[in-house]
């Protein structure tokens, strides 16, 4: 069900292109993508709409979902599905709140300040997939760290659903209402994020949008980058563990089938230093896949070429492997876990020990679940309160401290051969440069 890698000898050179990755081309979705934004872009909510009854199959009278829809939804919550989610925003309120940034003033020289402000975007469009995956937790992790920021102005959308006459998943729709955001969307694919990008007669234009999506989101995202801002183009969802012979094979086995779930090509990968539970993991992984509902998705996912036991000689070895993967999810599943986690440099979000797994981080933990992809996170962060603020710097220095820095401009700009760089220091001096006084 699962392939094996034996990396046990030497390291290959070229880890990175041997592990087992999980692959989306949103490259060639791009020329797919193009003429839906563009149509968006021309013909505005008419061309949403149209577009709506093409790729979703349901016809829609206005995009906006009316206040009656999230009411009724959130009157027709299941209870116990909403004191989870009241508690999953409670928990999520918790950290996103402590990520929040103060304002820092250096003072450079006397007189001469640099002042950093953090000042949250105008206007958030935040994407919630719709079809097999209907995630009102993935509204919770969005809308979190954006209102915990201080967005001024936030919007919803999720694809339109034929068994709800057009509208959002209750689900999200209730979400939304707990979460206090009242504008939301029945848009889903490359067209909402056009429809937030350019803005529609229904709908006024995003500066940024955030949010995991299909291929078709990614590449609009992809697409339309610049115009607005993204948070990343989340790809298939990846698990990885690195794991030692005081793992659980069944706590391993359950929680790489956990992330295998969401999809036919998610990313399911041990790394481990003992063969011992390479091979019980492997025994155990039939019977619970055969067990859980969605064992054709689970199955296709394990054998994927994205999936597999990669065997180390040492967990040194081991944290150069996921190092290397740099998974959205790492489970340390090991003796002194925490100590094993603290030398790990490459991972969205890190789950520590056996009581830790990546399903209780999806939604309870108080983490953020919208996490780097497909080796992202080498580079890049999960979503955060960070993602929605910009940091200002503000320079403010009196003439005395500007004269300080005459001669070095003037001398540096000289050297980029740009001279009316300096002299728009020297007009402040009689066009000269001033002696140093500060
Ligand atoms: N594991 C997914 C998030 C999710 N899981 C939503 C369940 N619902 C990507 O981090
Ligand atoms: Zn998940």
């Amino acid at each position: 069900m699962i392939s094996r890698i034996d990396m046990r000898g030497s390291l290959p050179a070229n880890l990175r292109d041997v592990l087992p990755r999980a692959e989306l081309d949103v490259e060639a979705a791009l020329e797919k993508v193009r003429p839906i934004c563009d149509e968006v872009r021309h013909r505005g909510a008419a061309a949403v709409r149209e577009l709506t009854a093409r790729f979703d199959g349901v016809e829609i009278a206005s995009a906006r979902v009316p206040a009656e829809a999230l009411r009724d939804a959130l009157a027709g919550l299941d209870p116990r599905v909403r004191a989870a989610l009241e508690e999953s925003i409670r928990r999520a309120r918790l950290v996103h709140r402590d990520q929040r940034r103060t304002d820092a003033t250096t003072q450079v020289v006397p007189g001469g300040t640099v002042s950093e402000r953090w000042v949250p975007v105008d206007r958030v469009g935040l994407y919630v997939p719709g079809g097999r995956a209907v995630y009102p937790s993935s509204v919770v992790m969005n809308v979190v760290p954006a209102q915990e920021a201080g967005v001024g102005s936030l919007a919803v959308t999720s694809p339109a659903q034929k068994e709800f006459g057009g509208l959002p998943h209750p689900t999200i729709l209730a979400a939304c209402a707990l979460l206090g955001v009242d504008e939301v969307y029945s848009v889903g694919g490359a067209q909402a994020v056009a429809m937030f990008a350019y803005g529609t007669e229904e709908c006024e234009p995003a500066t940024m949008v955030t949010g995991p999506g299909n291929i078709w989101v990614a590449a609009a995202k992809r697409l339309l980058k610049g115009r607005i801002g993204i948070d990343s183009e989340a790809g298939p969802t990846e698990i990885a563990i690195l794991a030692d012979e005081s793992a659980d094979p069944v706590h391993v086995a359950a929680d790489l089938i956990s992330q295998a779930e969401h999809d036919t090509i998610a990313a399911a990968v041990l790394v481990t230093t003992s063969p011992e539970l390479a091979d019980a993991v492997e025994k155990e992984l039939p019977g619970q896949v055969s067990a859980t509902r969605h064992s054709e998705r689970i199955t296709e996912a394990l054998s994927g070429r994205q999936s597999g036991i990669v065997l180390v000689s040492s967990i040194d070895d081991g944290l150069k492997v996921v190092d290397a993967y740099a998974a959205e999810h790492l489970e340390i599943q090991t003796a002194d876990a925490a100590a094993v986690a603290a030398r790990v440099r490459n991972a969205g979000a890190i789950f520590v020990g056996p009581y830790s797994p990546v399903s209780l981080g999806d939604y309870l933990a108080g983490s953020n679940h919208v996490l780097p992809t497909g080796g992202c996170a080498c580079h890049s962060s999960g979503l955060s309160v960070q993602s929605f603020l910009r940091g200002i710097h503000v320079v403010d220095y009196t003439r005395e401290a500007l004269a300080g820095a005459a001669a070095h401009v003037s001398v540096l700009a000289d050297a980029e051969d740009l001279p009316a760089h300096g002299a728009a220091i020297r007009a402040r001096f009689d066009w000269r440069v001033p002696t140093e006084t500060a």
